[in-house]
């Protein structure tokens, strides 16, 4: 069966200045990559804190929001967009919970990270946070379309 790439879901992964600077950019990738999610889109960057706060909108009320986007602005970050039948869920599943202690091991978050405020990876919660984050970090033209050759004994 056909695989239609321009009809795949698609999530926005980072990786936090933490785990840019802990060296697990690699081991990241090789777990989405493994999987069988395709890499469309990578950049590395450093946010501002007002791109922070437009990143993190939603939990703008929240007490450790400050916080939060000053260390999401404190260095690189490893912006990704993956794509593939149910990544947004699966791709949540892979990262784990948002408390590194409450992860299972076997997660990124459960192997890699001991706490809530130092959880080395993002990835958006809903197909709109996916939209809209994508939109957020990405121009459509950084974004590619096309079919890997092992999408045939993927799907
Ligand atoms: P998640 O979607 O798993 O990243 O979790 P949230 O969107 O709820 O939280 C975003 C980030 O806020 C977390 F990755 C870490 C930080 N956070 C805290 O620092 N303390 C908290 O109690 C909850 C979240």
């Amino acid at each position: 069966q056909e695989a239609h790439a321009a009809e795949m879901e698609r999530t926005f992964i980072a990786i936090k200045p933490d785990g840019v600077q802990r060296g697990l950019i690699s081991e990241i990738i090789s777990r989405f990559e493994q999987k069988g999610f395709k890499l469309v889109a990578i950049k590395i960057v450093v946010p501002s804190k007002d791109f922070a706060k437009k990143h993190y909108h939603d939990l703008k009320e929240r007490p450790f929001f400050n916080g939060l986007c000053d260390f999401l602005s404190s260095g690189p970050v490893f912006a990704m967009v993956w794509e593939g039948e149910g990544v947004i869920k699966y791709g949540r599943k892979l990262i784990g919970a948002t408390d590194p202690q409450k992860s299972e091991p076997g997660t990124i978050r459960g192997d890699l990270a001991v706490v809530v405020g130092r959880n080395i990876i993002h990835g958006s919660d809903g197909p709109e946070t996916a939209k809209d984050e994508i939109g957020l970090w990405f121009k459509p033209e950084e974004l590619v379309s096309y079919t890997s050759n092992a999408e045939k004994w993927v799907y």
